[in-house]
């Protein structure tokens, strides 16, 4: 069944490495100073975790200074650095303050630089082999962005205990949604065998503290229904002894159906006593072949994939009944709250698909079992380029739940279009829920901490596939760089996750690490500007999502759900005259959107229909506001071109001109967005433009 991938002849130096491309520093100054401590590696231990660390420690150290560093299992050396778990660390009798050692968490890490008497070495420690990973990735990204090691001191726990990647790959070896070529997991219905790659990709995710990995599409269709049968286990098992390495673990999302499907049950009702034991027993089997198995991700009674609807139960009866089979082995059940019925008549004002997540789960609020989470995109709708937070997040209280985010670039260009998304991530995280008062900030709310929640974290639907720099576009690796970073740390600002990843990935260069960050930190409000405005979502082709299209929403044949007639547009989802919406939040954000005036004005057509004559803040009419901004998307495009050929001479060749073209690209296609969305809006209104611009 499975097939030995062709192993391809990758270029390390090239934008395969991504952010691990550890260049040779040419200032010789400065490598000599590094070289003190990294030509000697004391390690002790050889779980495959360490191995990995190792492994990676030399690549880095090879990389960057020229040197192979020497690994032993002594600290005889008057400099080296240390590279093991605490308790190898007291083995070796280097002590470290007994509060620091306190303070380090079961993934968290110690790096701290020491000088006693004739000897000035570097600690890299964890409690545990994942620990001293992350701290030696961190130890190398420190190095590569040419941080002083003398007298460094860092301390760091994982604010999210999970940190997990969703990957929509379908075992055709498609993936849906994806932007970057063909799985690296799956071809023609086979697990397929291209075990390097999927190192590669270990080390990549292992490097931004991600730590675990659903390796097939939520829409588990046929085919993938199978990957839990015991012909393909095995296979699976394979993928995940790889990850496991990288400190990883592999989940995978499951069918509801499946007792039907691959088993001879007819019903995969949750309160039938075969459908439980059917699932015990799947259960016993998935963990016969792979002992760490993370456990279920469930898209269910959603976009046609069957769920427990079809037999009157709610969605805590078929998520515990997962979870149940999966207690004895400590997996899982992370349960999406993405329900909806995709056949509502949007005709009927009433009725909002935003409303739809908080309508079938609160009511189950405390109903769930202690391993299982509930899975919430960040917003009400769907990935679109600007919405509110979903009101789940703070209206929850007594259930697990994470944040989904989309890394993939869905509605926001399709790697195709340079759009950053770790701008939007951090108003995402940042944004104030108030459900236990001021400052109950959805970041707080998904580590699981203030209602006390077993579990809690973030997950993303990755943007990774076969293509040779992974993402398609290489300047859209930032994206699952900066997801991974604010996993780890939410608090990290935008500027320092942007500058590392430049300095990492490009060089430390003040004219490329400038250049290119303000290129990314402006980028999403950019494609914003030439798509669709104020948070009213949408406007693009049905189906596969991309270009515009003001009325192709596929899911509304009527194509009406902006509200956009003659004399107004957008959503009134006001308590007051709307769909109610409004009220799923915490007060002070119930009145804040309720409100006209209070209403954010970058989401206003989201929550209120106004007229185009209506004035915004900057004393500008909304149509006006829409062909302004729309005009000058395109002139932002044009200017991203100009400012990349600037660094041309600081760049490799091979990239400057895949980003070049890239950018041509999507300039082009600015123009299309602003040609059909301005002149939908002209035709529909007859209002001209102030500046007398062309319309077409
Ligand atoms: C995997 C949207 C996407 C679908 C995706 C779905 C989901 O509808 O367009 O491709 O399905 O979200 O998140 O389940």
């Amino acid at each position: 069944m499975v097939e030995s991938g062709t192993e391809k002849d990758f270029d390390v130096n090239s934008s395969y490495s991504c952010w691990l491309r550890y260049k040779r520093f040419k200032d010789t100054d400065l490598a000599q100073k590094y070289l003190k401590w990294c030509s000697n590696i004391a390690a002790f231990e050889d779980t495959s975790v360490i191995q990995s660390a190792l492994s990676e420690v030399n690549i880095g150290i090879n990389g960057m200074l020229g040197v192979k560093p020497i690994i032993s299992g002594s600290i005889d050396k008057p400099s080296f650095i240390f590279i093991g778990t605490l308790e190898k660390l007291k083995a070796v009798d280097i002590s470290i303050d007994v509060n620091d050692e306190n303070d380090i968490g079961d993934e968290g890490f110690l790096i701290k630089s020491v000088k006693t008497g004739d000897k000035d070495y570097i600690i890299v420690t964890g409690k545990t082999d994942k620990g001293v990973l992350y701290g030696t990735f961190s130890l190398l990204r420190l190095i590569s962005t040419n941080t002083e090691l003398d007298g460094i001191k860092r301390l760091e726990n994982p604010s999210n205990p999970l940190r997990i990647i969703n990957h929509w790959d379908n075992i055709d070896g498609s993936v849906e949604r994806g932007y970057a070529g063909k799985s690296i997991f799956y071809a023609n219905n086979k697990i397929t065998g291209n075990l390097k790659r999927i190192r590669d990709y270990g080390r990549l995710l292992a490097s931004i503290g991600i730590n675990g990995i659903a390796i097939n599409n939520v829409n588990v269709h046929k085919m993938e229904t199978r990957l839990i049968r015991e012909d393909f286990l095995p296979y699976v098992a394979r993928i995940a002894n790889v990850f496991r390495e990288y400190g990883i673990k592999t989940y995978l999302s499951i069918n509801f159906a499946a007792p039907i499907e691959i088993g001879d049950l007819n019903t995969a009702d949750p309160f039938d006593a075969d459908v439980k034991i059917w699932w015990k027993k799947k259960a016993e089997e998935i963990y016969s072949y792979i002992p760490d198995f993370g456990g279920f991700l469930v898209k269910a009674d959603s976009e046609f994939r069957p769920g427990p609807f079809t037999y009157n139960r709610n969605h805590a009866d078929g998520a515990n009944m997962l979870a149940e089979a999966l207690v004895p082995y400590g997996g899982i059940v992370i349960w999406r709250c993405f329900v909806y019925n995709c056949l509502q008549d949007w005709r009927d004002r009433k009725t909002d698909r935003a409303k739809a997540a908080y309508d079938h789960f609160m009511p189950l609020d405390g109903m769930f079992l202690d391993n299982v989470i509930l899975q919430i995109k960040n917003g009400p709708m769907d990935f679109q380029v600007r919405e509110p937070v979903s009101p789940l997040f703070g209206g929850l209280k007594k259930t697990n739940t994470i944040l989904e985010l989309q890394v993939t670039q869905e509605y926001t260009g399709q790697q195709k279009h340079l759009c950053y998304l770790v701008p939007m991530w951090k108003e995402i995280l940042d944004f104030d829920t108030y459900a236990i008062g001021k400052g109950s900030n959805v970041k707080k709310i998904v580590n699981g901490k203030p209602f006390n929640n077993k579990y809690g974290g973030i997950a993303a639907v990755g943007n990774v596939g076969d293509d040779m720099n992974w993402t398609g576009f290489q300047l859209a690796q930032s994206n699952l760089y900066g997801f991974g970073r604010l996993c780890w740390n939410p608090d990290l600002s935008k500027e320092e996750i942007t500058d590392e990843w430049i300095k990492l990935t490009y060089s430390t260069d003040k004219a490329v690490v400038d250049t290119i960050s303000k290129m990314l930190l402006n980028s999403w409000r950019i494609y914003e500007n030439y798509t669709s405005p104020l948070g009213i979502g949408w406007m693009v082709n049905p189906n596969h999502h991309y270009g515009p299209n003001v009325d192709g929403y596929e899911y509304d044949k009527w194509g009406t759900y902006h509200r956009a007639d003659c004399k107004g547009i957008g959503v009134d989802r006001t308590v007051k005259n709307g769909t109610g919406y409004t009220k799923q939040y915490h007060k002070e954000n119930a009145e804040m959107y309720e409100n006209l005036e209070t209403c954010p004005e970058e989401l206003l057509l989201f929550f209120h229909h106004v007229p185009y004559i209506y004035k915004l803040k900057s004393g500008e009419t909304i149509i006006q506001h829409i062909y302004n901004t729309h005009f000058k998307g395109v002139e932002q495009a044009i200017n991203l071109k100009e400012q990349w050929k600037s660094i041309k001479e600081m760049v490799d060749f091979d990239i400057y001109q895949h980003v070049i073209e890239r950018l041509e690209g999507q300039i082009e296609h600015a123009k299309e967005w602003r040609d059909v969305i301005n002149s939908y809006f002209y035709r529909k209104t007859g209002i001209k433009d102030e500046l007398d611009r062309t319309i077409y």
